[in-house]
């Protein structure tokens, strides 16, 4: 039985990449860090039914010592490094943290395979963030990168240590730079769970209005599900390399708000308001990734269209936010 530990199991894709590695027959290992929360810090995995299937080993991103430890004790055949701050607002808000736990974290991992676990392989989440401020209209694994905000920038440093350990010490390290990713497990400040949850309670009478920031901005956004298929894939080849994970679709907030209002009858533009709180100080204003390689490669391609996405996160909101009335 092939041993797995996931930093970030707690989040959105530590879940679903959980649910997942369980199916294939992995001994799933998920890296915690202690909370005042502990009661919910596994509703993620509940949500999906793993929870009580995974061994949950404490530690944290910034503690090296304890890095060493959970790779010493556990000696996994394969580590995913999901854990991050990986809210791109809050980066300016908290920049110094960001860069610990997004960029020295996923430094630190990787000494702690290299010195416990250097047989292990590893996979880095590096992110679409890195293209920032785009150099090519489509960006794929060729296309330079440019920062934008704290987040990226720490991602970047993760990204080229992930490559650096590979080609230094001859880790299986492989980085998968994700577009967004979404699904009812998104953290409710990202955008896409924000309106989906505003759609539910607009739906449902709770609320009238739903503030949001920068209309205009595009993603390519695909569903959570499918990319962690991409994950472990690259994890399977033999030699580890860097991948471009993307739906080669992009659409803007405004669109996805018409999406979603429209799949329960209302108009996105009777409800939407803006508010500059919401705006940051540097925007990406679209992302579009090439998934050629990915797909050439590794077979991987993105199963679920934005409207099945967006119907899904939409289904599921109106589900708890009538539980939460109801209660
Ligand atoms: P989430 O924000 O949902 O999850 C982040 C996870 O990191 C949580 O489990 C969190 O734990 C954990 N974490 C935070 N700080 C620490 C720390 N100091 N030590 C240990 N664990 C910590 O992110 P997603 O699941 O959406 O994303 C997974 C990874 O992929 C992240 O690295 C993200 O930056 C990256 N990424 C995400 C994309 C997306 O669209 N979702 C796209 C590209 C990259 P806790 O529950 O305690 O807060
Ligand atoms: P992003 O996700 O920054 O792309 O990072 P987010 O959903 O926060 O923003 C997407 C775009 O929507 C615009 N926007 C708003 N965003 C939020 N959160 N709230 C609003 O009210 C709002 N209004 C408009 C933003 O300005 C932005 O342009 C996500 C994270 O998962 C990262 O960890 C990951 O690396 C990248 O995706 C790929």
């Amino acid at each position: 039985m092939k041993r797995v530990l996931i930093t970030g199991v707690t989040g959105q894709d530590g879940a679903y990449l959980s649910q997942l590695l369980l199916a294939k027959g992995y001994e799933v290992y998920g890296l915690v860090r202690r909370s005042s929360a502990m009661d919910v810090m596994d509703e993620k995995l509940r949500w999906l039914g793993v929870a009580d299937h995974i061994r949950m080993v404490d530690g944290n991103l910034t503690d090296l010592s304890s890095l060493l430890r959970v790779l010493k004790d556990v000696k996994p055949d394969e580590v995913y490094n999901l854990g991050a701050q990986s809210f791109v607002k809050s980066s300016w808000n908290q920049p110094l943290l960001t860069g610990s736990v997004t960029g020295l974290g996923a430094a630190n991992v990787l000494e702690a395979v290299r010195l416990e676990a250097p047989g292990a392989r590893f996979y880095q989440a590096s992110s679409s963030e890195m293209f920032g401020l785009i150099q090519e209209p489509r960006q794929s694994e060729k296309t330079p990168f440019y920062p934008r905000s704290p987040y990226a920038a720490a991602k970047l440093y993760a990204h080229w240590m992930t490559v650096n350990y590979r080609e230094s010490f001859g880790l299986h390290a492989s980085s998968g730079i994700l577009f967004n990713h979404e699904s009812p497990l998104r953290g409710i400040e990202f955008v896409t769970r924000k309106i989906t949850d505003g759609v539910a309670r607009i739906k449902l009478g709770l609320q009238e209005k739903l503030a949001l920031g920068n209309l205009d901005a595009k993603r390519d956004w695909g569903h959570a599900r499918d990319y962690v298929k991409a994950m472990w894939l690259m994890l399977q080849q033999d030699k580890p390399d860097d991948y471009v994970v993307a739906t080669g679709r992009t659409a803007s907030v405004r669109e996805f708000c018409d999406i979603a209002f429209s799949h329960v009858g209302l108009r996105a533009d009777d409800h939407i308001t803006t508010d500059a709180r919401y705006l940051r100080p540097a925007e990406v204003e679209v992302l579009l990734g090439d998934p050629t390689k990915v797909r050439d490669r590794l077979g991987w391609r993105s199963e679920t269209s934005l409207e099945a996405l967006v119907a899904e996160m939409v289904e599921a909101d109106l589900k708890r936010v009538a539980r939460r009335v109801a209660s």
